[in-house]
């Protein structure tokens, strides 16, 4: 993915231009329809894919040392905040130590299901932090966008989970990096998940699950463009390829054509030869190191790191 697309294209316009390409590839950003959401969904609960369940109780065991972390009358700003599940141990653990969360500021595409998401989240903390201001923004972050003016002492921190910085390229992950420093200014930091370098067949189970879920996933994208894009894929004439690249400490995912076949797309003619692929996906992983490098290339400082005893993902705070 790459944080700074000048403009908002339709699927159709960057399929077409994708798959006109060499070699033919496509943002993951395109996953997330309300179908893929769903299976993304369920990949967070699937045995294999170890990532969600390992921050989670990562998140749950310090929370009390991450709260302290984060520090005084801090407002959250949580970009791709999705259901705003994760976030939730952090108010609270604010709230409980004394640290006085100054408000959240969800950002995510999804205006509905944001909106949806920031009242359940006022709800579920009505008992601990019923006068929380919530401000949910609508917007697709990847896109040049303004935040609100900070709240009264003007002090924010960013929270970015989920291991999602893995599927930005180094350098683009530099510059998204380098956007959130923009956005929480002097003072504030970024607490933020990534998913770490490991056996490979552990990272080849998370991303070929037994289910099937991922490669769903993954092929939602051709049935999505036969939905949005006037496409006639034919999803049984195509695989769902996932593998693991030492060189370049990436999962790699791929959508690879069964046999010969022309696939028409919004009045454009593509011709696929048996095994021909498209790239859909890079999971990036990092060691600590690794990573603590490349945040301090977009200028943030690391501050504490915090990982589970089988060292499968790491949560790091850095400040700006
Ligand atoms: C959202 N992101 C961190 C997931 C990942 O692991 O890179 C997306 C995903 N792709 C396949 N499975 C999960």
């Amino acid at each position: 993915m790459h944080p700074e697309t000048p403009a908002a294209a339709s699927y159709a316009d960057e399929l077409v231009a994708g798959l006109s390409a060499t070699p033919r590839r496509l943002s993951p950003k395109w996953f997330y329809d309300e179908a893929g959401s769903a299976l993304f969904d369920r990949i967070c609960t699937l045995e294999a894919y170890y990532p969600t369940r390992t921050e989670t109780a990562l998140l749950a065991r310090h929370a009390d040392e991450i709260a302290a972390a984060l520090g005084p009358d801090a407002e959250i700003v949580e970009p791709g905040a999705g259901s705003a599940t994760k976030v939730r141990v952090l108010l609270r653990a604010m709230q409980r130590g004394g640290w006085r969360p100054a408000g959240y500021l969800p950002i995510d595409i999804s205006g509905a299901h944001l909106l949806a998401a920031a009242d359940a989240l006022r709800a579920d903390l009505a008992d601990a932090l019923p006068t929380l201001p919530v401000r949910p923004l609508t917007a697709d972050f990847l896109q040049p966008l303004q935040l609100p003016a900070p709240l009264a002492d003007g002090r924010r921190v960013g929270f970015y989970p989920g291991g999602s910085i893995g599927n930005f390229e180094p350098g683009e992950a530099v510059a998204l990096l380098q956007r959130f420093r923009d956005w929480i200014g002097p003072g504030g930091g970024l607490l933020i998940g990534v998913d770490r370098i490991k056996d490979p067949a552990r990272l080849h189970a998370a991303y070929n699950d037994p289910e099937g879920v991922t490669a769903a996933f993954n092929l939602n994208l051709w049935a999505r463009a036969n939905r949005e894009a006037d496409a006639d894929f034919d999803l049984s004439a195509w695989h769902h390829a996932a593998f693991y690249s030492p060189a370049h400490q990436r999962i790699e995912m791929h959508l690879v054509s069964r046999r010969a076949q022309t696939v028409h797309v919004a009045g454009h003619a593509f011709t696929f030869a048996e095994g021909d692929g498209v790239h859909t996906e890079n999971s990036c992983k990092y060691t600590v190191p690794g990573f603590q490098a490349l945040a301090a290339r977009a200028g943030w400082q690391p501050e504490r790191v915090w990982s589970d005893p089988d060292e499968l993902f790491s949560v790091h705070w850095l400040t700006a």
